[in-house]
């Protein structure tokens, strides 16, 4: 049995979202209690907090200015400000500051993996999973892609696959994964991580304590200074090295390959876009750290087909294609999503820009047939970095751009929703985002027909 904590102490746990309230249900299975805090008035994780711990003080509205002196111990959420005074107090006087990752990490028992990256990442985390899965592995995945890392923690598990977000590295401590992947980097976050070396440095804590680094072979710059006595498995667009994944030319074009070993014809993937072929490769290499046999993991790769609302075909109404790519939070995804779309193209962009320089998305639609319909709170500023590229029109929001699209709509032409902003000035979340997208282009088939 669990010992229970003395009464008199409590966890302090910073925020009462999704993590808030996996960490409530943590406490429960515990049989400890903690006090719970958040800024927001009504944070979205209250009523499952008060379900998993009727006991727990719940404290909405503000976060402490002081640390309550019956604390034993802070778990901070990945969306609550590390500089609090508040954190500075516990770290002073020794109490423990921790994030949900870390208390996750200290109950595993199975194998970890972990993924980040700007772009990616939820993408090989599913991947990974599946790969596993279809290798005979029972596999648990999750963590900044959707279930909370302590939610995954279950009897019978033999490795965890965990999607790893900047703030959830920067709030954690060096994580034993047995095996760890920094896919890419290019800017995001920089309305909360300092600048770009901050953001970066998040990033690579994920190799601190990793047993095996995954490496990009196509980005030296993030693994360059990586302790020369670290074991490796690289992965890259060019032919692979001994125990590398990587391309190789095969009897039908260019093929998967580990090695020497061809693995799978490109053509047979079920991914549009080069990205996707480096996100394959990084989640083979990512789980042969776990020793088990690529060859084995081949069917799940061949049937993989995505994640929603990343490069996803909904319509091919009025003779366009319309792809939602809501899930192009970021310029760098953005530009992946528009370099990987052949032809004349309407993009759909614009949001919570978090602070980004939008030149290279400006770069991507140079020379392209392009008309870039633009809508949310920083449109003004994105339309301003746009027009040197391409004709830009503001709209109000998503339904009038796709009323707009359509009137643009023809055979050979791409409509593509890759916002390169977070949709949270406008939207719960980059899902509602893709949904009300692909509602809206649906309703246009619709009338078409009626
Ligand atoms: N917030 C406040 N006041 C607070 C606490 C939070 O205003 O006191 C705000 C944050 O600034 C943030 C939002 O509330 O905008 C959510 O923060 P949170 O820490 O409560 O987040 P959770 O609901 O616990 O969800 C988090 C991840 N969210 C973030 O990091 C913002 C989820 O990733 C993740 O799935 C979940 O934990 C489980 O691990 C979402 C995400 O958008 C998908 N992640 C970002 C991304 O992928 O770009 C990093
Ligand atoms: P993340 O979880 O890091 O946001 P996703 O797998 O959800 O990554 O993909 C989000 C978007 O990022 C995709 O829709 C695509 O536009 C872009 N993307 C995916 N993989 C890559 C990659 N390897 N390199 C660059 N961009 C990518």
């Amino acid at each position: 049995m669990k010992q229970v904590a003395q009464a008199s102490t409590r966890s302090l746990v910073l925020g009462m979202g999704e993590t808030g309230a996996a960490l409530a249900r943590w406490l429960a299975r515990q049989g400890r209690s903690g006090r719970f805090a958040d800024s927001r008035v009504t944070p979205p994780g209250l009523q499952a907090i008060r379900a998993a711990l009727p006991d727990a003080l719940l404290e909405p509205g503000a976060l402490p200015s002081r640390l309550p002196a019956d604390t034993s111990d802070v778990l901070v959420s990945p969306g609550v400000p590390l500089g609090l005074p508040l954190i500075a107090e516990a770290r002073a006087r020794g109490i423990p500051v921790r994030s949900d990752i870390d208390v996750f990490a200290a109950e595993a028992t199975a194998p970890v993996l972990g993924v980040t990256g700007s772009n990616g990442k939820s993408t090989v985390t599913a991947l990974a999973g599946v790969l596993l899965e279809t290798a005979g592995v029972r596999v648990a995945t999750g963590g900044n892609l959707g279930t909370p890392a302590t939610d995954l923690l279950a009897p019978g598990v033999e490795a965890f696959v965990l999607e790893l977000s900047s703030f959830q590295l920067e709030r954690s401590g060096p994580l034993p994964l047995a095996g760890a992947a920094l896919l890419n980097l290019t800017p995001d976050h920089l309305d909360q991580h300092e600048d770009l070396t901050a953001y970066a440095a998040a990033k690579s804590r994920i190799y601190m304590a990793a047993r095996v680094a995954v490496i990009n072979r196509d980005q030296p710059a993030l693994w360059r200074n990586l302790p020369g006595s670290m074991p490796r498995v690289g992965f890259g667009l060019g032919s692979p090295g001994a125990d590398d994944f990587g391309l190789r030319a095969g009897r039908d074009g260019p093929a998967l390959a580990h090695g020497e070993r061809l693995l799978l014809p490109v053509s047979e993937l079920n991914l549009a876009g080069r990205h996707n072929v480096s996100n394959a490769l990084a989640s083979l290499a990512l789980v042969s750290t776990l020793g088990v046999d690529p060859a084995s993991c081949i069917e799940g790769l061949r049937n993989f087909r995505g994640l929603p609302h990343r490069m996803q075909l909904v319509s091919r109404a009025l003779g366009a294609r319309w792809v939602d790519d809501s899930k192009a939070t970021n310029v760098g995804a953005a530009v992946t999503a528009i370099d990987s779309t052949p032809g004349s193209l309407v993009l759909i962009a614009g949001g919570d820009a978090k602070n980004q320089d939008f030149a290279a998305l400006a770069i991507a639609l140079r020379g392209r047939d392009c008309t870039a319909l633009l809508l949310g709170r920083d449109r003004e500023r994105l339309a301003d970095a746009l027009r040197p590229a391409c004709p830009v029109e503001l709209v109000d929001d998503l339904a009038v751009a796709v009323s707009r699209a359509a009137q643009l709509a023809r055979p050979g032409l791409t409509v593509l929703l890759a916002p390169a902003c977070s949709s949270l000035d406008m939207f719960s979340g980059y899902t509602e985002r893709g949904e009300v997208f692909r509602r809206a282009v649906q309703a246009l088939v619709t009338e078409d027909a009626g």
